[in-house]
């Protein structure tokens, strides 16, 4: 067994003094950073044994929380392969945090899970750990160190990293010298990959005007640069919102979450008529662009948006080279394409991957790690939730083909060229925004594409979304992908008297992972009967 000692007199600086009840949700534990020490402890224990169970291999912890408020923090464990932690296991995190208030408590919460999974104690373990700017992250780290050593594991400190490279880094690490190797687990071979990846498809073509980028004051912005680097020539861009010193600016009025609830500009942007724009999240993972029209109506390019451009692109490559995947029975046949999208998904986009681009659309639960997981079931699966998270995955098969091809014309080799690149530049362990930009801006420089034609594909029908404070959000039971609820008993009903009252009318509620709240979106025809749709049922649900 483990040294319970040794893990009573650790715990003894991490004892859970509060009556919180935590529990590991949708994007890991997230509260008020304060609270949080006991969760870091109780998250180095459970890493080590998640790296015993695999034999070993690198588990990640990021600690983030976000597009959250500076005062809060979190923190998500990260699978060998650079996946969210199994959803098994989530009961576990749970289990643990809520166990620090005693040696006791935490050595049979302890116990239990080895039991339960048959972990082999003798197994090595590695963690690896990085954070975004927050001031409370570094305090937060030392404390997942005590719990992580506590139980003899080996641990290495990345400092600050976007969420994505933290993924990136994991990856690497448990890939290295494997047919499948990912790329030196360095934050320099993170950005050199994804340089050339860029440099390749876009060599030979003009360059776009400069792109505006809001860092949300955030470990994006610092990243942005050292990116930009490696990037030179290739790619033109002013940095805005860069300012991680001062404290209370990040994500403050600005971000990916803020324009996208906003629908406007972030605070700290001129965006001038012309001007292309995009905005990063507080851990960098999620990405949304946007201009304005002459007369200053501002014009969003979200996670759909950019889910349609990527497939577009990747459709009409595969054509040009007429790619083939081997399958399993023998035969080949052309690359098969999917989409993946959650209820948040405006209505209009929807109708444009089925009807104009005819491709399959596959609807999951909120949180990322759901659309992921779908997405796997496509050679080529592009994910995107609404809010700019996510990426799009290449099965091993398509991956073969490209690498295979041979193009029967120039315009087909050079078309298998930019799909092999495309694979680099796209961050397979999770949506990634730096890597996403790189997409929509590779992709928009191939095909000479203005923001404003990337936009007319087709028109967003509007949307609203509001938070209501309700006395307890595990009332609400959401099912069917989270479009309707099971309960409370005969709120559905309502909701959908309500809805039937309006044009093209569309409305769900749930409850948050990440937040104490509900959220309720609403979609009608015009602005003014999708406000009246979201207030009537905010109103069903307080
Ligand atoms: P919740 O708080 O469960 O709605 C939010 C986002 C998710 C996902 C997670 C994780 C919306 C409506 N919800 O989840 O899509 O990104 O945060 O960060 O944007
Ligand atoms: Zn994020």
């Amino acid at each position: 067994s483990f040294d319970k000692a040794k893990l009573a007199n650790a715990l003894s600086s991490h004892t859970l003094k509060s009556a919180t009840r935590f529990q590991y949700g949708t994007a890991g534990f997230r509260m008020e950073a304060s609270l949080l020490d006991p969760v870091m402890f109780a998250v180095g224990l459970l890493a080590v044994l998640r790296s015993k169970y695999h034999k070993g291999k690198t588990i990640g912890v990021m600690v983030t929380a976000s597009h959250n408020p500076e005062k809060d923090n979190g923190v998500k464990l990260v699978e060998p392969l650079g996946e969210m932690l199994v959803q098994s296991w989530e009961g576990y995190a749970t289990e643990l945090a809520n166990a620090t208030s005693s040696a006791d408590a935490i050595t049979s919460a302890l116990e239990s899970i080895i039991a339960k999974e048959k972990i082999d104690l003798s197994q090595p373990a590695r963690v690896v750990v990085a954070r975004d700017t927050r001031p409370s992250g570094k305090a937060l780290v030392a404390s997942l160190v005590d719990g992580v050593q506590c139980l003899g594991g080996e641990i290495k400190d990345f400092g600050l990293f976007t969420t994505p490279q933290l993924h990136y880094v994991v990856r690497c690490i448990n890939t290295a010298g494997t047919e499948d190797a990912y790329g030196e687990p360095t934050e320099e071979a993170y950005y050199e990959k994804l340089a050339a990846a860029f440099k390749k498809i876009t060599a030979g073509y003009p360059r776009l005007s400069p792109l505006l980028i809001d860092g949300a004051n955030g470990i994006g912005a610092p990243a942005m640069e050292k990116l930009g680097k490696y990037l030179g020539d290739s790619f033109a861009y002013q940095l805005v919102n860069n300012d991680v010193v001062s404290s209370g600016k990040l994500n403050h009025e600005s971000g990916a979450d803020f324009v996208k609830i906003k629908q406007t500009k972030p605070l700290g942007m001129d965006l001038k008529y012309g001007q292309r724009a995009c905005s990063l999240d507080g851990d960098a993972d999620r990405i949304v662009f946007y201009f304005t029209e002459e007369d200053g109506t501002f014009r969003l390019l979200d996670g759909d948006k950019i889910a349609t451009l990527a497939a577009d692109f990747i459709m009409d490559l595969a054509k040009q080279a007429n790619i083939l995947v081997q399958r399993e029975d023998g035969s080949k046949t052309p690359l098969h394409i999917g989409l993946v999208q959650t209820a948040y998904a405006n209505g209009s986009s929807t109708a444009y991957v089925k009807d104009t681009l005819q491709v399959p659309v596959v609807f999951t639960p909120t949180g990322v790690k759901h659309l992921h997981h779908a997405a796997e079931e496509f050679d080529v699966g592009v994910y995107f939730e609404a809010n700019g998270h996510g990426t799009v995955l290449f099965s091993p098969a398509a991956i073969k083909a490209f690498k295979t091809s041979v193009g029967a014309t120039p315009a087909a080799e050079k078309a298998i060229d930019a799909l092999r690149a495309l694979t680099e530049l796209i961050n397979q362990a999770v949506g990634d925004a730096l890597s996403d930009m790189l997409l929509v801006e590779a992709t928009l420089t191939y095909q000479q594409k203005s923001f404003a034609k990337w936009n007319s594909d087709y028109t967003d029908l509007p949307s609203r979304q509001e938070k209501v404070k309700v006395a307890n959000r595990a009332n609400f039971v959401p099912i069917k992908a989270d479009t309707e609820l099971s309960h409370p008993i005969g709120l559905q009903e309502k909701i959908n008297e309500q809805v039937a009252k309006f044009s093209k009318g569309r409305c769900f509620v749930r409850p948050s992972g990440t937040e104490d709240i509900v959220r309720v979106y609403a979609e009608a025809a015009t602005r003014e009967e999708t406000d009246r749709l979201c207030y009537l049922v905010c109103g069903l649900v307080f």
